[in-house]
């Protein structure tokens, strides 16, 4: 008999989950039973498309990093787990973009391909992202590109990767896709998935000239969902950006593209001191680039105030509901002008509730 590695109870208290909710699902008991049974005999068992989808809204329910929640119901899942080969994962994340790009109108999907079950590793993303950028350290110890990637960059670059010439500062990196039966395989990203946005400003002209730029969605892919005692390592998904990710964050911290010296120089901002709040108003300018900009491209975008509005919408009905809703302040209030949104004055349930998303490195708590 195989040592099964599925937790059965993980898997009734799931389907329980699933049947309150889902009241026309069908006769708790009997699957219940079909799925101690099925796990008894293989070790894993299989989710139905309905238990898949409703297991994959749930977990971004639970997440309780994520300011944007109040759509949990509405994500679009793509039921992929059939898929296995390295080449056809990379074509469906590739896929996903579009789907999710929409022409702008960013719908929140994810694609869900094989799990790990016995017997059968599942397939793994090694990207952080299926869109980021590359980091390269030249001489003088400053970066070229993200400073985040340097590491994942050197990575693919020693398996091959046939870096773009001239580098620059915004190179898309490839997708590493490795399975049990190829290990790890580049695939660099057709154009039509390179949708990225560059970054002007509504009053201040020399702004385009920085050259700075963003990818058009953010699509995290080495998060592992767990539903019901199964891990799905392969699961990308996306939203779309909060203005404050772009400027305050990517562009802003000193560890990633440090822009603010520069927009303050070009603003001609006094930076003898701290206490002018040169690098505050610098903040403020880019990140209403970074609005404005996905705006005149098309890109769905959203700012602090109103995605901090939108999720006391989704608390109020999390309650309503008879649901907590588990929230971890410090990743909820946003990174600038934090007392000014709602999220700030309040403290929230921190209950760790199943489905959920995990990072590997954090699976082993
Ligand atoms: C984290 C916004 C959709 C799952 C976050 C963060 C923001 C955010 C601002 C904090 C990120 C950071 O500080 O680096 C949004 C918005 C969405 C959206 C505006 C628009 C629809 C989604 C979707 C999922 C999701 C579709 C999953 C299905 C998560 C998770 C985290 C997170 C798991 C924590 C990531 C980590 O631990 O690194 N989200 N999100 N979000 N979001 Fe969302
Ligand atoms: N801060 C990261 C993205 C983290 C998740 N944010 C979202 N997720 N909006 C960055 O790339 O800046 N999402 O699924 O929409």
């Amino acid at each position: 008999p195989v040592a099964p590695s599925v937790d059965p109870d993980e898997a009734e208290e799931f389907l329980r989950l699933f049947h309150a909710e889902n009241p026309d699902a069908g006769e708790v008991e009997t699957r219940v039973r079909w799925v101690r049974a099925e796990i008894e005999l293989t070790g894993g068992y299989q989710h139905s498309s309905a238990e898949l989808a409703f297991g994959a809204r749930v977990a971004w329910r639970n997440s309780a990093r994520c300011i944007g929640r109040l759509y949990w119901r509405s994500m679009k899942v793509r039921d992929l787990r059939a898929v296995h080969s390295a080449a056809e994962i990379a074509a469906q994340c590739f896929e996903h973009l579009r789907v999710a790009h929409n022409d702008g109108r960013v719908r929140p999907t994810i694609t869900v391909f094989a799990p790990d079950l016995p017997g059968r590793p599942a397939p793994r993303i090694w990207n952080e992202q299926l869109l980021r950028y590359a980091g390269y350290p030249v001489g003088d110890g400053t970066v070229l590109g993200d400073p985040r990637y340097t590491g994942f960059t050197a990575q693919v670059l020693r398996m091959g990767w046939e870096r773009p010439l001239p580098r620059g500062p915004f190179d898309l990196l490839p997708l590493v896709v490795e399975t049990a039966a190829d290990g790890p395989r580049l695939f660099d990203l057709p154009a039509d998935v390179r949708v990225e946005v560059p970054l002007t400003h509504p009053d201040l002209p020399w702004f385009g000239e920085l050259g700075l730029r963003w990818h058009a969605v953010p699509a995290i892919s080495n998060m592992t969902l767990s539903i019901g005692g199964v891990a799905y390592p392969a699961a990308p998904f996306n939203g779309w950006y909060m203005g404050t990710e772009i400027g305050a964050r990517n562009l802003g911290d000193t560890g990633r593209y440090d822009a603010l010296p520069e927009i303050a120089e070009r603003m001609r901002l006094d930076t003898s001191s701290e206490a002018t709040l040169w690098r505050d108003r610098a903040l403020v300018e880019i990140n209403r680039a970074v609005l404005h900009s996905y705006q005149v491209a098309g890109v769905a975008i959203s700012d602090h105030h109103t995605e901090s509005q939108r999720f006391l919408t989704h608390i109020a009905k999390e309650e309503k509901a008879g649901r907590s809703c588990p929230a971890d302040w410090s990743w909820i209030v946003p990174p600038m002008s934090g007392s000014l949104t709602p999220v700030f004055h309040r403290y929230y349930d921190s209950a760790h509730l199943r489905p959920e998303f995990t990072l590997d490195d954090e699976a082993a708590r």
